[in-house]
């Protein structure tokens, strides 16, 4: 194998950073660049020396010979000392290559979704995620797949198919908890939703006056719900007659392009006013939580006559906000998920699976499985 050379950490301030060298020559290259020279080169040993380049040092390291080859040289964490050092190899003959191309690298005979597995592991943005991803590797979809092709012979075709379509609707559900969720607040003007974001946020995010019609840019957030990462959109107030200006025509139109391209909308509706109905039907085919805010404002008499399915919400005093968190969990159906489901993480193999599902003949089904593993 070439020698290849990552820094394996994030680029930053840290108290440590990781360089990663493997290949045929890293032993050559770490004698030319380590002083003292480790005498001999023993797979689970560390050396502690000093990096130079000629008679400057670069810094004091530690470094791992984690195996044949393949060394973890443990530095200080300024970008400045790991790209000093990550040139110095390059000098010494090691292609500089990025952390995922060495970590399918160190992957070796690996299944192809383990391989994958390790890459999105890295960018899992919860515990969940990352136990749900290494669990495909050897259990999950790994598992279900070489169990397919250990006995397709004997399997029928819709038998497989229908586990297939299993797989993808859970994958849907698995995809909140491995990139997270679209949340649009939605509802007419003045129903609360900058409020609400900003309760949600901990501080002020958006501008929140008792004008119809404050909100005209969107603004975001991200906040951990239970294991889903959630990023909340607030937009402009839904208002047909809104149509006046091009600024008022642009708000509406990126409202509904937010609405459109979310997996989900928490539509609020200000309890005290008639239910806002003319926008409802362009939420007809999205996932959607009806929230009734300010009830705060209501008397124990009205609040009883609310929709009993709703949310019943205060955006100014919290009340109700961990009910909306619950509903959102719920919605999701993340829950269910544990290791053991068998899901799809990557593109490829959702189009394989979907490949599966679509075969007309065992052979077909058969190819894509194989490519699958
Ligand atoms: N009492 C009470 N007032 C609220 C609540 N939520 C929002 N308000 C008030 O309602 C008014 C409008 O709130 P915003 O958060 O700006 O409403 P919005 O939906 O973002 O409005 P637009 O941006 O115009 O669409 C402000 O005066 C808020 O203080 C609530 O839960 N209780
Ligand atoms: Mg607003």
């Amino acid at each position: 194998m070439n020698t290849k050379a990552a820094v394996t950490t994030p680029r930053g301030l840290g108290a440590i950073a990781n360089i990663q060298l493997a290949g045929d020559d890293a032993a050559k290259a770490i004698a030319r660049v380590a002083r003292p020279t480790p005498k001999i080169f023993t797979a689970g040993r560390i050396h502690v020396c000093e990096v130079i380049d000629g008679d400057n040092v670069i810094d004091h390291v530690v470094i791992g010979h984690e195996s044949q080859n393949n060394f973890a040289i443990s530095c200080h964490g300024n970008p400045f000392i790991t790209e000093a050092i990550i040139k110095l190899l390059q000098k010494h003959g090691a292609q500089i290559v990025s952390k995922e191309e060495m970590l399918l690298d160190l992957s070796g005979t690996e299944n192809t979704i383990g391989a994958e597995a390790k890459l999105a592991k890295l960018k899992a943005p919860s515990i969940e995620a990352v136990k749900l991803i290494a669990a495909q590797s050897h259990q999950g979809l790994a598992m279900t797949a070489a169990k397919w092709l250990a006995e397709i012979d004997a399997l029928d075709l819709p038998q497989i198919k229908n586990q297939c379509d299993n797989i993808l609707a859970d994958s849907a559900k698995a995809k909140f908890l491995i990139t997270g969720c679209k949340a649009v607040i939605a509802g007419a003007p003045n129903s609360g939703k900058s409020t609400l974001i900003n309760a949600l946020a901990g501080k002020q995010k958006a501008i929140v006056t008792d004008i119809a019609g404050t909100t005209r840019d969107w603004v975001s957030i991200n906040c951990r719900i239970g294991p889903v990462l959630v990023e909340f959109i607030d937009t402009a107030g839904l208002d047909e007659n809104l149509t006046k200006d091009d600024v008022d025509k642009a708000s509406q139109q990126a409202a509904h392009k937010m609405i459109e391209n979310a997996d989900l909308i928490v539509y609020l509706n200000d309890a005290q006013a008639p239910p806002e109905n003319s926008t409802l039907g362009r939420l007809a085919d999205k996932t959607v939580i009806f929230v009734q805010n300010k009830c705060d404002l209501l008397s124990d008499e009205q609040k009883n006559s609310l929709p009993a399915g709703d949310i019943h919400l205060s955006a100014v005093t919290g009340l109700g906000i961990d009910k909306l968190c619950d509903a959102i969990i719920d919605i999701l159906e993340v829950k269910g998920l544990g290791p053991q489901t068998p899901v799809c993480f990557t593109q490829r193999q959702t189009d394989l699976l979907t490949t599966i599902s679509n075969a007309k003949e065992v052979s077909d089904a058969k190819t894509a499985i194989t490519q699958l593993l």
